[in-house]
């Protein structure tokens, strides 16, 4: 057993009793009330989910087993000559809660290695599909096709005590994550540069490989690492996470979990707003013919957009109630490494004349960026110009949070997912009743 699953065991045995002592003890203690507005609007508030791997403060932003972006980025053990930590120092964290050593790290980043093969068929199937399919269905469908290899199937079909589902698990989810960013990066060569695709380098840690495999000069490792550790988690509401637990919770094995979980993210209101974020803003530049706007012009084609019944990409939240601190962490970098770039000035005006604009039409709850408004920008500056591409980055980084949430939900026993729907005769007697008790 490696010493990461080792150490995860000890943490599972250790947290377990909490869990059956809440459930048993407390089981019937309320966390709240659900209204019509909730039943209707997409359970907004509503807390029935449980994760310990992140959680998401309205007002501060999501923190990573208790640690914000600035502690994450300034505690992890970092790459030699780059600024961002290892990504396989942030799965740690994730999975154990710990800050692991610079030695754990390495642990960590050999058990990658032993696992990083993907198998031929993959790029077989990625190879048979037409090369304009979004590389989002591509990614989808290569994690899929993946299907077949899962331990847990084995292992469940061989008879598995329940106790055990999470270490089938684990194997799963340590196999598809080493395998993901070559996955990824196959699909960006193979669409877009010619089908000039890069064989990975196992020297390399995952984000120093991962930028290797895309065939992009350094600080894209920085990037890359940043990239992932940011979008690994945002707890457990958000559409990609709770795709991954929902089936999961049916003891789909993680294949099924992740790749539904990519479809979730693929949406325009969730991941792919980053991709919207870049093709928006290119919409202004050609329309300003490429000179850098007044403030003054910028709120014009913003209310333009409004008026024309769109949202603005890259701004409001579910959850969140002001900058998104994974905005922050980007802009940060932006400042540092790309101060001049133009399409950076676009960003940086779109972050002075946005809110104010959905402050005043009054209706978004959350006026402020959030992460997708700068990703693109990013990743734009480092050549990956082919923007359908930037959702794929985010799904390789949420893998690792979603993957680190499915294997403590089989550790911890979480049962099928079952909420309980009404209908709207049910919802209009509720009201009449209430209208009643109230006159
Ligand atoms: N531009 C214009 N209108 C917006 C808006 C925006 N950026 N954000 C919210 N609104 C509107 C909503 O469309 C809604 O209008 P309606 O009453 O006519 O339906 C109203 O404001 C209230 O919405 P809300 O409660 O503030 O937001 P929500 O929880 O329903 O939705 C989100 C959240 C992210 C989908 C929404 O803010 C949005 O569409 N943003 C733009 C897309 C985006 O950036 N998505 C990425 C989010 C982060 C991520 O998951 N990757």
């Amino acid at each position: 057993m490696s010493k990461l699953k080792e150490k995860l065991y000890t943490k599972i045995q250790a947290w377990r009793p909490r869990t059956a002592k809440l459930i048993k003890e407390h089981g019937d203690v309320k966390l709240g009330e659900v209204n019509i507005g909730q039943a209707i609007g997409g359970a907004r508030d509503v807390k029935c989910l449980v994760t310990d791997i992140s959680y998401l403060d309205p007002m501060e932003g999501i923190r990573f087993r208790g640690m914000t972006i600035p502690e994450v980025l300034e505690k992890l053990p970092k790459a030699p000559g780059g600024d961002m930590p290892y990504v396989e120092g942030h799965v740690y964290l994730l999975l154990t809660g710990d800050i692991p050593t610079e030695k754990e790290v390495a642990e960590v980043a050999d058990e990658f290695r032993k696992r990083a093969k993907v198998p031929q068929y993959v790029f077989d199937v990625l190879r048979a599909m037409p090369r304009d399919t979004h590389p989002m269905t591509m990614l989808s469908a290569a994690v899929v096709a993946m299907q077949r290899e899962s331990v847990f199937v084995q292992k469940y079909n061989a008879g598995i005590n329940k106790n055990d589902y999470w270490d089938p698990t684990y194997e799963d989810a340590m196999n598809l994550l080493a395998q993901l960013p070559e996955i990824a990066a196959y699909i960006f060569r193979m669409k877009y540069r010619g089908d000039t695709t890069i064989p990975s380098d196992p020297t390399l840690d995952m984000g120093g490989n991962f930028a290797h495999m895309m065939g992009i000069a350094k600080p894209y490792d920085d990037v890359s690492r940043l990239y992932f550790i940011l979008h690994s988690d945002h707890e457990s509401g958000n559409v990609s996470a709770h795709a991954g637990h929902l089936i999961s919770s049916a003891l789909s094995d993680i294949y099924y979990s992740i790749s539904g979980m990519i479809n979730g993210l693929a949406g325009p209101l969730h991941g792919l707003a980053n991709q919207e974020v870049l093709s928006w803003i290119q919409g202004v530049m050609a329309k300003m013919g490429g000179k850098v706007p007044t403030d003054e012009e910028m709120r014009q084609f913003v209310w333009d957009t409004l008026k024309s019944g769109q949202v603005i990409p890259g701004y409001g939240h579910a959850v969140l109630r002001k900058t998104d601190p994974r905005y922050m962490a980007q802009r940060e970098f932006c400042l540092k490494h790309l101060p001049e770039d133009p399409l950076f000035k676009y960003v940086d005006i779109l972050f002075r004349v946005v809110p104010p604009v959905l402050l005043e039409q009054g209706k978004a709850k959350n006026p402020w960026p959030n992460v997708d408004a700068q990703s693109g920008v990013i990743q734009w500056y480092y050549g990956v110009k082919e923007y359908d591409f930037y959702t794929v980055l985010f799904a390789v980084g949420r893998a690792f949070g979603v993957a680190a949430n499915i294997i403590w939900d089989r550790a911890l026993g979480y049962p099928i997912e079952r909420p309980k729907s009404v209908t709207t005769a049910m919802l209009e007697e509720a009201a009449k009743a209430a209208s009643a008790a109230k006159s």
